[in-house]
């Protein structure tokens, strides 16, 4: 496919005022009826054609203004559907398509779900339903009539508000018709019928409507649905609160599905949902479950203002709504939970997926420019650097410049299908700032980088930072233009107390932060009687790659006294890479390896810190994963290598802390029932950390109390954590841990993917054949995408050593499931392919195996267009 250009955007020829569907649900041939009041665009072409998009539809009639259409008025081909020479003037077409949602496995447009019939129209889904002018700046207000036999879908939903139901006379059918009131997009269409079961809750909004909050689940899993209604009661109130956001029908519905592509969806009044982010209980959903659950619901929430209401004018603008949800759920879990944890969470995830996909062939700007497959664009770079884009804007803006310009933002755009302009305008009329150089975040892709030196002048009681920014070459931008950054710093003295902060240019540095604007850049503080230690980038403050001259001394006395939280944790981090790094070196080069005792002296002061949040040491804990080192070294990897550092390196902190260890998790024993409370999930963190690196140490001790551990637990987090200790780190106890798991939770598909996943990640080399084995296994299912994601993914994702295994295989593994899964569902496929994306750092061998399974992927006929753009711009 020809690629789309931002630069090409032009208004739609024709609007849409209404649409009136009539689906009648089958499970091969569903048929649909679309009203459409169509009128022609004063700000589109004169005299165009009315241009419709369609995929995979059987086309049964169309007439216009009620008279059937002659066979030359109109094309219509596998794509769309012409009107070639309209009446220029409000008209109505009627359409009837019929689709088959059985043999919908792409999980695009309407499809079944374990018999359940469910939508997913973003982005570009609408079509596989009836023929539209499926882009985001068509905005209508929809009727929908949706009927089906009372047995099979006893349950019918849709956008908006109820407004009636009942018996199809004379027959075994039923209907409901839904009305939205408020003009949307097509993609934020959705309709489902199915065998449901339902919890419900009313909500009060802040100005005293009520609305009623249905749970969909299937049947007999009402009783896992409770704490995402408590999640969504939270999310509704925080919103109110913080964001001045109140909701507008008067019912908000979640539908749980099995079969789902991604994590969830936020269709007016209707939000659709993988069951993997509303399902929990004590006994099968972990903490981490949790908490995704509450910040899933929440975001999805949020889309209802930002998305909804204000939509993106074109696909360019994806991370207008999605950028700014994303800061606006990770608002919300940090005022729900931990700040600092939350910061340190977020911060780790963005690290973790979006720096390597800046550091490819996939890099892109948070708004692209131009795209092959608009599914293969929402990605870590548009979600969360995106989020991180709009925390930036808050940096710079201080807590009220930043709501004034959102308060701005959603009156200003209510109804509109708006821009990233559109967005900045906001904050800079409502701040009187001109926010041009901060656009170019939007623009440039690339992790900007930060070399910060500082020089205390004794003499002068002065103290000067020295910064310098670099924006690498991305694909398809060799040359960039200097990026504001907000660089958040403290300077702490002697005593571990922030020095006050005085510019000599008079000027404070305000709330902390310094603007580098430029490429060198030098700030000098007056007043600073003594050497201080520079804690750079707090909380942070902007998503880069800074490099400094903090020794390690320096770094030692961070971990221990910074008052930023996020910098003691980075500074842990900081020592940890550092070590691993020469490890790693030392693996390659056949050496002796370091010793770790500046690690290990600051992992003991934090852990024999008893006024810290075990949640926060649990975090500063953790040793930095294989793929944080890979990143760090960042050219010519070896995982081999980098796994061999830090097993060592983890066995030598488990050894050294041993008895701090011991105490720690025995302070931190389960004291009453299970609750996911933040608290109670932060002991556990802490008690599962201290449990992981004592048997690291790989004493019979270390994993006799793993077994204990496991026999012990009563709930999900504990069982599933001492079950990964057993799996990693006690090949001998493994095998029975993982089926005595299987055997208890079989019956239980969202279970059984921790199950695979786990097994996924095994860092051996029997674990190719393991996996392949488990594709055969009876509760593995090739059509889920939870069951695909939970096995492949995570072995592609989460397992260096075994994906990228010097025989290739691990490579080839994927590669073919990739091709397998295409044919079936191109989104999947293009998901899971990705995972190759930082295959040009590995050393030679294995960037050549990569190289070779990217190549026959490339070369296999009949690619779908999401494959074919992924693989074609990881090669490039
Ligand atoms: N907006 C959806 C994602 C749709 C993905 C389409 N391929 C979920 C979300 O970000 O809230
Ligand atoms: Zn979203």
């Amino acid at each position: 496919p020809q690629p789309v250009r931002l630069g090409d955007y032009r208004p739609p020829d024709w609007l849409v005022d209404t649409v009136h569907l009539d689906v009648r649900l089958h499970p091969t041939a569903a048929r649909i009826v679309a009203r459409l009041a169509l009128r022609p665009n004063p700000e589109g072409r004169e005299g165009s054609p009315i241009v419709l998009d369609g995929d995979e539809l059987n086309l049964k009639s169309v007439t216009l203004d009620g008279a059937p259409l002659a066979g030359s008025a109109y094309v219509a081909t596998s794509t769309g559907l012409t009107l070639l020479a309209p009446p220029q003037r409000a008209l109505t077409l009627e359409i009837e398509t019929v689709v088959d949602p059985s043999a919908n496995t792409r999980l695009m447009g309407l499809y079944r779900s374990s018999g359940t019939y469910c939508t997913q129209c973003e982005a570009e889904g609408f079509r596989r339903i009836t023929y539209f002018p499926d882009r985001p700046d068509v905005l209508a207000v929809y009727t929908t009539r949706i009927e089906a036999e009372r047995d099979e879908a006893p349950v019918l939903l849709g956008n908006g508000n109820p407004v009636e139901a009942g018996a199809v006379e004379d027959t075994s059918r039923h209907y409901a018709v839904w009305h939205d009131p408020w003009p949307k997009p097509s993609y934020l269409f959705a309709l489902v019928g199915g065998k449901l079961d339902r919890i419900t809750e009313d909500f009060v909004t802040a100005t005293g409507k009520t609305v009623e909050l249905g749970i969909y689940v299937e049947p007999g899993k009402t009783a896992r649905a409770g704490y995402a209604m408590d999640a969504l009661k939270r999310a509704m109130r925080w919103d109110e609160e913080a964001f001045g956001c109140e909701y507008d029908l008067d019912v908000f519905n979640i539908v749980a599905v099995a079969d789902f592509n991604m994590g969830a969806m936020e269709n007016k009044g209707l939000n659709i949902f993988n069951d993997k982010y509303v399902l929990a209980s004590p006994e099968t959903a972990t903490d981490a479950d949790y908490a995704n659950i509450e910040a899933i619901i929440a975001h999805e929430y949020f889309h209802n203002w930002t998305g909804n209401r204000i939509t993106c004018r074109d696909w360019f603008q994806l991370c207008l709504k999605e950028g700014l949800t994303v800061f606006r759920d990770q608002e919300f879990s940090s005022d729900q939970r931990s700040r600092p944890v939350k910061r340190i969470a977020d911060v780790r995830l963005l690290k973790g997926h979006q720096f390597p996909e800046d550091s490819g062939p996939l890099a892109h700007p948070v708004r692209p420019s131009s795209y092959r497959e608009i599914n293969n664009f929402y990605t870590a770079t548009v979600y969360e650097k995106g989020a991180e884009v709009v925390r930036m804007l808050k940096t710079v803006l201080g807590d009220e410049g930043f709501r004034a310009g959102m308060d701005l933002y959603l009156d200003r755009h209510d109804g509109d299908a708006a821009t990233v302009e559109d967005f900045l305008a906001c904050f800079a009329d409502a701040n009187g700032i001109d926010l041009t150089q901060f656009a170019l975040w939007y623009a440039q892709s690339g992790t900007p980088r930060l070399a910060v030196s500082g020089h205390w002048d004794e003499a002068a009681r002065s103290y000067r930072l020295d910064v310098a920014q670099t924006l690498p070459p991305t694909p398809g931008q060799s040359e960039k233009l200097p990026m504001v950054i907000p660089l958040a710093i403290g300077l702490v003295g002697p005593d571990g107390r922030d020095l006050p902060l005085a510019l000599d240019d008079g000027s404070n540095a305000e709330r902390g932060v310094l603007l580098v604007t430029k490429p060198r850049q030098s700030f000098v503080f007056r007043d600073v009687p003594h050497r201080p230690v520079p804690s750079l980038n707090r909380g942070f403050s902007a998503p880069v790659k800074l490099s400094s001259d903090l020794s390690t001394a320096d770094l030692l006395f961070l971990a221990r006294h910074d008052s930023d939280p996020f910098n003691r944790f980075d500074a842990t981090q900081t020592l940890a890479l550092s070590h691993l790094l020469e490890a790693t070196s030392a693996v390659r080069a056949g050496g002796e390896q370091p010793a770790p005792d500046a690690l290990v002296e600051a992992l003991a002061a934090t852990l024999g810190d008893t006024s810290l949040d075990p949640a926060f040491v649990a975090q500063a804990l953790s040793i930095p994963s294989e793929a944080d080192v890979a990143r760090e070294i960042g050219e010519d990897v070896d995982p081999d290598a980098i796994h061999a550092a830090r097993t060592r390196l983890r066995h030598a902190v488990g050894e050294a802390l041993a008895p701090a260890l011991e105490a720690v998790y025995a302070r931190h024993a389960p004291t009453g029932n299970y609750s996911p409370d933040a608290a109670s999930a932060g002991r556990r963190a802490l008690r599962n950390t201290c449990l992981d690196l004592l048997a690291a140490g790989g004493t019979a001790k270390g994993i006799a109390r793993a077994q204990a551990h496991f026999g012990a637990a009563d709930n999900m987090t504990d069982r599933f954590f001492a079950l990964a200790v057993l799996a990693h780190a006690a090949p001998d106890a493994r095998e029975d841990a993982l089926a005595a798991f299987h055997r208890q939770f079989r019956a239980d598909p969202l279970v059984v993917d921790k199950w695979l996943a786990l097994q996924a990640q095994i860092a051996e080399p029997q674990t190719l054949e393991r996996v392949r084995d488990l594709t055969g296994h009876a509760d593995f299912d090739w059509s889920n995408p939870n069951r695909v994601r939970a096995l492949i993914g995570t072995f592609a994702g989460l397992n260096p050593t075994q994906f990228h295994r010097a025989d290739g295989a691990g490579h080839d593994l994927v590669a073919g499931a990739v091709m397998d899964i295409d044919g079936r569902n191109p989104q999947l496929a293009a998901r899971l392919l990705a995972a190759f994306k930082s295959w040009r750092s590995l050393e030679p061998v294995r960037r050549a195996s990569a190289e070779a399974a990217l190549r026959r992927v490339a070369g296999k006929p009949s690619l779908s267009p999401d494959v074919t753009d992924i693989v074609s711009r990881s090669l490039d």
